[in-house]
């Protein structure tokens, strides 16, 4: 074994998560592919082949996918609110548990990142408050503005809560190992905690208690469903995906994590800096968070093999979520063992489409073959 595969065993070593063992502590991050079938957008076999291929991952964070009709904000991104969704899902979850892998779900309400032809009955968006943000989304037209949502009445918030809690239900009667809250990148939850976003004047928002408290109760719900060592949640601290921010990143999150601490989750997913961008803003600092943080914590955002090997024998990481390395690399854990050159990845086939940029990026071994 060469010196360079030597200290790739930082990646090996097996972690559990509550109730879930990961074999290694290479992850494989949410990415939302929008390969679901069009008609009530359900997983298929297509999908489960993509999953499988990536099953060497420690564990699988499948995509984002919406609770509700309403929590929809894209075209072609699956669901978990209906039996057909669900016996679709299973698919997924049978091949990656053949394969020997883990697999979780993210829970998803995209708030007012999405437009009134995803809709049910073509009405507005929601979202915490009426305000005009800068954001596009696809539908089935192509790129599509944002129009400026409603604002959620206080009436409305414990079905949404009661969505999240019966979609978690649902994951788990799909085989799920667990699930993640989408608390992150401007979705519903990170549109409550964020104050350019949130301008409500109730106990759900101004003070960072109150700002909290709506996604606070929709974890604590997802808790009770399905145990709290099946739950995690991912947060974006200082992103400005979907035109969210806060003039006080560090004093929300700590305030955030502290709660959750209360909560016994069995990991937090934090993605350091801007999503899919830099990891430098200076406005969060991770170590610090981390310390904080009393469960595993699962890192994301440009971190390369050897960013993750430092990190995880530093202690400051228990693991770390690869999103586009894995896209384009079935096999990414193997080339990790081996310290191999990676595929590299096509824009263009990210999101809708069939099988062509999804389930054929070549492994090592075939790529030897041909
Ligand atoms: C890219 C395109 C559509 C959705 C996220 C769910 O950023 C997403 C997403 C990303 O969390």
């Amino acid at each position: 074994m060469s010196q360079d595969q030597a200290s790739a065993a930082a990646l090996f070593t097996p972690l559990q998560l509550g109730a879930i063992d990961a074999k290694n502590r290479i992850f494989m991050a949410p990415l939302t592919r929008s390969r679901a079938k069009h008609d009530g957008d359900v997983p298929s076999a297509t999908n489960a082949r993509y999953y499988a291929q990536r099953a060497a991952s420690g564990l699988i964070i499948a995509e984002a996918t919406q609770i509700s009709q309403q929590g929809k904000g894209y075209a072609y991104t699956p669901g978990i609110y209906t039996d057909a969704q669900i016996a679709g899902w299973k698919l997924v979850t049978d091949a990656v548990h053949a394969a020997g892998g883990k697999i979780v779900l993210q829970l998803w309400h995209v708030g007012r990142i999405s437009h009134p032809s995803l809709q049910p009955g073509g009405q507005l968006p929601v979202a915490p408050s009426s305000v005009a943000f800068e954001s596009k989304t696809y539908n089935d037209t192509g790129f599509v503005d944002c129009p400026t949502p409603r604002a959620l009445r206080v009436d409305e918030l414990p079905g949404i809560i009661e969505d999240f809690r019966t979609a978690a239900k649902n994951a788990i009667a799909a085989g799920f190992d667990g699930v993640e809250v989408h608390s992150a990148n401007g979705y519903l939850l990170d549109q409550f905690l964020k104050d350019k976003s949130n301008t409500r004047t109730d106990e759900y928002g101004g003070s960072i208690e109150n700002r909290v408290r709506f996604p606070l109760a929709v974890v604590a719900a997802v808790c009770e469903a399905i145990g709290s060592d099946r739950v995690g949640i991912r947060i974006a601290p200082e992103t400005h995906f979907g035109d969210v921010g806060d003039s006080n990143p560090a004093a929300l999150f700590e305030h955030y994590v502290d709660r959750l601490n209360a909560l016994k989750l069995a990991f937090v997913h934090v993605i350091e800096g801007e999503t899919g961008g830099s990891r430098e803003l200076g406005g969060v600092d991770y170590v610090a968070l981390r310390k904080r943080i009393a469960t595993t914590y699962v890192a994301n955002n440009g971190y390369t093999r050897e960013m993750a090997i430092d990190a995880i024998a530093a202690g400051h990481v228990d693991a770390v979520a690869f999103g586009v390395p894995f896209l384009a690399n079935p096999d990414l854990v193997e080339r990790f063992r081996l310290g191999a050159e990676l595929n590299k990845p096509d824009q263009a086939t990210f999101y809708g489409g069939d099988e062509h940029g999804y389930t054929d990026y070549p492994t090592l071994e075939l790529a030897a073959k041909s």
